[in-house]
């Protein structure tokens, strides 16, 4: 077990965690009211492959997410508010209410638009990363994708040209065993999926407990380290598990209740709030505190949302193109 960190990191680490599972609680229930358009696919489950990994990046780093991107771009620094409109098809949303669930995102914050298309934000990774390294910075991309996603012609596609070229980047398969509703078992013989496969293309890869945020903020700064000093992409296959269903109305049928029990004993957020008590790192009443802050402050930014302005109809071939010069 790695050791606990210092209070402010510590719960710094938690309160981020605890934001993106009440961010997508909500989410889910908002949804359930028929009152938010479009689908949803959530991260919720997932929280400590994202904090792990973003929490120490700096603003000047990119991440490229994926359909299921709001623990990303939540840790990242989008806004909630942004992120909320956005949800919600209004104008102060960050694609202007012209995306929704799975095109969040704000290049202000290092966080590019998320890439709905399974494996699509690989070679884009790759192409950020080459930036960095051209424009001389030490700047870094980190790209999350599926198990699914390595199956996909682009990642073999990426992970060569990233390797040949020594790219800047860190690739970060969250390996939440399904496709969809498909067992990874049916899609790769593999055991791990990404991981396995690093050697074929010359790249070093850790396979990693993804629901153990230090354990992922570890291995995340060795291959983030390794990015910034120029020495190329690392593979990293973070093991976790969707709390939910891979979008709406999935029930999760098809997946075994052992299976289910045994992941959802090892919650990210449940355990590590459990490691901070037992550890005296903070006590559950300071911790209830802050809880409440964070639900308060995402409802204060549903209602906001709700009552915002939808975008103007002649807003709707606006921004198709880039039209603000280079940047
Ligand atoms: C190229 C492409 N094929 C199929 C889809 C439909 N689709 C959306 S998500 C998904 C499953 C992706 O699984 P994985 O990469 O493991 O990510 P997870 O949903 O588990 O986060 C599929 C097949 C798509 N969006 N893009
Ligand atoms: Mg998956």
């Amino acid at each position: 077990m790695i050791k606990m960190p210092e209070k402010e990191r510590a719960v710094g680490m938690y309160k981020k965690m605890y934001q993106i599972r009440q961010y997508e609680e909500t989410i889910y229930y908002l949804f359930l009211e028929g009152i938010m358009p479009g689908t949803i696919h959530q991260s919720h489950g997932q929280e400590a492959c994202a904090v792990g990994m973003i929490y120490d990046l700096r603003k000047e780093d990119y991440i490229l997410t994926t359909h299921r991107p709001a623990g990303h771009d939540l840790a990242k620094g989008v806004s909630l508010r942004s992120m909320m409109c956005e949800m919600f098809g209004k104008a102060e949303g960050c694609c202007k209410g012209k995306g929704g669930a799975m095109h969040t995102g704000d290049i202000d914050v290092g966080a590019v638009t998320a890439n709905a298309i399974v494996g699509g934000n690989l070679p884009i990774a790759a192409g950020v990363a080459l930036r960095c390294k051209m424009m001389k910075t030490d700047n870094v991309a980190v790209c999350f994708f599926g198990d699914g996603a390595s199956n996909e012609g682009a990642f073999h596609e990426a992970l060569n040209a990233a390797a040949v070229w020594k790219l800047p980047v860190v690739y970060v398969c969250e390996n939440n065993l399904y496709s969809a509703t498909t067992s990874i078992k049916l899609t790769c013989n593999l055991e791990n999926v990404a991981a396995d496969r690093g050697s074929a293309y010359g790249i070093p890869s850790e396979v990693v407990d993804g629901n153990d945020v230090l354990a992922v903020n570890e291995a995340g700064a060795r291959a983030i380290g390794r990015a910034r000093r120029g020495e190329g992409p690392t593979i990293l296959e973070l093991k976790t598990y969707r709390i939910g269903g891979h979008s709406r109305n999935d029930a999760c049928g098809y997946r075994p209740n052992e299976e289910e029990k045994a992941w959802f004993s090892k919650d990210p957020v449940r355990t590590f709030r459990e490691r901070l008590i037992d550890e005296r790192v903070i006590t559950e009443e300071e911790l209830e505190k802050i809880e409440k802050e964070i639900t308060d402050e995402i409802d204060a930014e549903v209602e906001y949302a709700k009552n915002s302005k939808d975008p103007e109809p002649e807003s709707a071939l606006r921004d198709v193109y880039w039209e603000g010069g280079t940047r």
